[in-house]
């Protein structure tokens, strides 16, 4: 195991040393020196921006580090690439907007391909987050594109979570789904200089409305330890506000660093903080034990007899609970 503070202290000094370790930790081999940091996270505010393609989120993120920056604060990004080969441009686009960020040792980009990533999106990104947080920046954003299971899952891992929407994107907001409003702590409605805003910010609030608004973490997590402190009732639950903003402008960015600044506020003097906090690890740790146990299954277990198993299945012979029985009680005695 490599020595923590030596290795956190590198990570700090040293940004090549920093860069390999994402890159051994994209690929999955970074588990020793993970665990090593680890105790040494715990202190960045980590931000995620999720929305429909094009709305802004790249520009705002630029926006937003250009004003922590000002603020003296160091930021990393991980921006989340999407596999969409129509969105391929963007990247491109992303990277070039990212430059006048760069050469700032105060900022640090890295962009994570969604495919391929080892055991999951979600899990990929906790780990580069670990490293950022490990490696001192105070604040790090995480933009990702799309309203499907895994962004919720990568908004799990924020403390607070924007939501980006922009006029004209369809009038009723059908790019927002309901699920990814679940997940806002703030609503942001950029490209507020194009016309339709006024609807846009008119029908995300209908929408709000529809729902009632309870802490979200008011439920038991997946291994059911989450204890049962009180948490704000509906009176006194953050209710997510909705900002305009023309990030390609800088105009509505100091706003919405106050607003992120007073969620942070209210998740500390909440104790949802720690709460969110202790879901975010039982979901992860569940997630992993499960991803664990199948590998130590697979290893043990004779590959003949798990495609008898799925012969038969198909056979319609064993059901798929049969077949799950049969391989955990009698990996041995398979036909
Ligand atoms: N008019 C206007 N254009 C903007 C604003 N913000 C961003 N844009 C432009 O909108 C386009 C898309 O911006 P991006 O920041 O790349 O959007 P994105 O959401 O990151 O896009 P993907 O990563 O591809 O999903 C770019 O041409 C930006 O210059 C704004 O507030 N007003
Ligand atoms: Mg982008």
């Amino acid at each position: 195991m490599p020595d923590p503070t030596d290795l956190v202290q590198s990570l700090r000094a040293n940004r090549r040393q920093l860069s390999r370790l994402l890159t051994k930790t994209e690929n999955g081999q970074a588990a020793a020196e993970i665990a090593a940091i680890y105790p040494h996270t715990g202190q960045a505010h980590i931000i995620g921006v999720t929305g429909a393609p094009g709305t802004g989120k790249s520009t705002l993120v630029n926006a937003l580090t250009k004003y922590y920056r000002q603020q003296g604060r160091t930021v990393a990004i991980v921006a989340v690439d999407p596999t969409s080969p129509f969105t391929g441009g963007a990247i491109l686009g992303d990277r070039i907007r990212m430059r006048d960020l760069s050469g700032d040792p105060g900022v640090f980009v890295r962009s994570m391909a969604t495919r391929g990533s080892l055991g999951g999106l979600a899990r990929a990104t906790g780990d580069l987050v670990t490293v950022f947080d490990a490696a001192g920046f105070d604040v790090i954003l995480i933009e990702t594109v799309g309203a499907g299971q895994s962004e919720v899952d990568v908004a799990r891992l924020a403390h607070t979570t924007l939501v980006i929407e922009a006029p004209g994107l369809g009038d009723d907001v059908q790019a927002i789904k309901a699920g990814i409003l679940e997940i806002a702590d703030i609503l942001v409605v950029n490209k507020a200089d194009h016309p339709g805003v006024d609807n846009t910010v008119r029908a995300l609030r209908a929408m709000l409305d529809l729902g009632h608004r309870v802490e979200r973490v008011n439920h038991h997590g997946t291994l059911r330890t989450v204890p049962a402190v009180p948490l704000p009732d509906e009176a006194t639950a953050w209710q997510p506000p909705i900002l305009q903003t023309v990030a390609a402008e800088d105009k509505g960015i100091v706003e919405l660093a106050e607003k992120i600044a007073a969620h942070r506020q209210y998740l500390r003097q909440t104790g949802v903080l720690s709460v969110r906090e202790q879901i975010r690890i039982e979901l992860e740790l569940a997630d992993r034990l499960r991803e664990a146990l199948l590998q130590r299954l697979l290893a043990t277990a004779d590959p003949a007899a798990i495609q008898a198993v799925i012969a038969q299945v198909s056979q319609r012979r064993l059901s798929l609970s049969e077949a799950v029985s049969r391989l955990l009680d009698h990996t041995s005695s398979l036909p």
